[in-house]
């Protein structure tokens, strides 16, 4: 017997919210800001070299991405296909007892039907997908797009990933496998890591992926799956070997969220706490729909602290320059003294020159290898100082910069914040209810 579905629509306003042509305006403001404001000082002082870190435009405006790890065989693609209603149709993910998912599986939004080649994918720039391209081909191989018309895809970008199978060599993968995962929940908007009660084993590969949350902690959503397969004293006891083999794991004072239940379609089997189960997948719906509210929020705030970082950035490149000029005196070799201040940065105060400028944290200064390396392969002689990017009709670079970080995108954040002058509590949601 199928479970009813009608509280996944309801609890994500599948069916009555719309996007708004707020959003819209909104999403195009962002990248024109985006555009005008941050990344003629990221070309002009070439940041990607810097931090290999493109933002694309793809990636503004990309939709919330979930997805989901875990060992092998917890149930990572019926909750998939739970959440989409796909059990039965032929668009169903494949599940089953063994290891099946062999391909990091990307379900995203199409008009109709079809799977997307992982090669395909990262050839596209106006795709988030495509700075994938530099874990290789052997990893393109293992990558899958799967595009279909649908409500919940319309809002959220979802991607299913092999399962953990411990004991097994990395190079067996044929792909960079932590540097993968890394780059997904780097990026990731909600992680739900998914376990069977059944099997809770913590090996070498799931303590990696622990300690690759590092700093996604506020990401991360564990889900204790096929709860209905044991008592609820088992259950009771799993929970707590859970946070125990966990703790020593995860770096936070508030640990993440467990969400305890049976994620598929099926209806559960004869003695489980079936009020309980309801109950927690209600909220974990509550919990993605969150995310879905507050997407615009989110890129916002992303791109404000990558203009933050192209700042420093561009003050210590200019800053580099300005000691090189000083100390270039008439019978010094140019490229000693270009030597002598990357090697020894902190001889010249470089860094600790930039601290002292307002808003600027220790904790966002990269580091002087960082800096050795980049000159290293760009030529400080290829640069202008940050007085030179000005002009009479369209200003100063920085300027522009510093307008966008202290009052443009606070000003976007503000606009989609306001509420209207009603009393009627309205959702700050672009998806909003009608
Ligand atoms: N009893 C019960 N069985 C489940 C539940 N969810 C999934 N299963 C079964 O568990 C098996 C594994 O499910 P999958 O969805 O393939 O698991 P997976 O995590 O995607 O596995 P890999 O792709 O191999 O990593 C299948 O036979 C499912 O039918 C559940 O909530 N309760
Ligand atoms: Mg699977």
């Amino acid at each position: 017997i199928m479970r009813d579905r009608s509280h996944i629509e309801e609890t994500l306003h599948l069916n009555t919210a719309e996007l708004s042509a707020e959003f819209t305006a909104a999403q195009k403001k962002l990248l024109d800001i985006y555009h005008t404001a941050i990344k003629p000082m990221e070309d002009a002082y070439k940041y990607n070299e810097l931090r290999q870190y493109e933002v694309t435009d793809g990636e503004i405006t990309s939709k919330p991405m979930i997805l989901f790890l875990g060992p092998w065989s917890v149930g990572k693609s019926s909750m998939i296909n739970y959440l989409l209603g796909l059990h039965g149709t032929s668009q169903e993910l494949y599940t089953g007892a063994e290891p099946t998912t062999s391909e990091y599986t990307v379900i995203m939004h199409g008009e109709k039907f079809r799977t997307v080649e992982g090669i395909v994918m990262a050839a596209d720039s106006s795709r988030s997908f495509s700075p994938l391209e530099k874990f290789g081909q052997g990893f393109l191989e293992r990558l899958v797009g799967i595009e279909m018309p649908h409500k919940l895809l319309e809002r959220v970008t979802l991607v299913d990933t092999p399962g953990i199978i411990e004991n097994r060599k990395q190079q067996e993968r044929g792909y960079p496998y932590n540097e993968v995962c890394q780059w997904f929940i780097d990026r990731a908007d909600l992680i739900f890591l998914v376990f069977d009660p059944t099997k809770l084993d913590v090996g070498g590969e799931l303590e990696m992926l622990f300690r690759q949350m590092k700093g996604r902690e506020s990401q991360l959503r564990l889900i204790l799956n096929k709860a209905d397969t044991v008592s609820t004293q088992d259950l009771m006891r799993v929970y707590g070997a859970l946070f125990w083999s966990m703790a020593p794991l995860v770096n936070v004072t508030e640990p993440p969220r467990v969400y305890v239940s049976s994620f598929w379609p099926l209806d559960y089997t004869g003695d489980t706490s079936r009020e309980l189960f309801m109950k927690e997948e209600i909220s974990l719906l509550d919990d993605l729909n969150q995310v879905i509210e507050n997407q615009l929020e989110n890129k916002i705030a992303f791109i404000r602290q990558h203009g933050i970082r192209v700042r420093i950035h561009a003050l210590l490149v200019d800053r580099y320059l300005q000691t090189y000029y000083d100390k270039l005196g008439w019978f010094s070799d140019p490229y000693e003294v270009l030597h002598d201040i990357v090697s020894d940065p902190d001889k010249y105060y470089i860094f600790k020159s930039i601290l002292a400028k307002t808003n600027i944290s220790k904790f966002d200064l990269p580091d002087k290898e960082a800096y050795e390396d980049f000159f290293g392969v760009n030529p400080m002689a290829n640069f202008k100082q940050l007085s030179y990017h000005c002009s009479w009709s369209g200003g100063c670079l920085l300027d522009k910069l510093e307008k966008a970080i202290s009052h443009d995108l606070p000003a976007l954040l503000n606009s989609i914040n306001t509420t209207p002058d009603t009393c009627e509590e309205k959702p700050k949601n672009r998806w909003r209810r009608q």
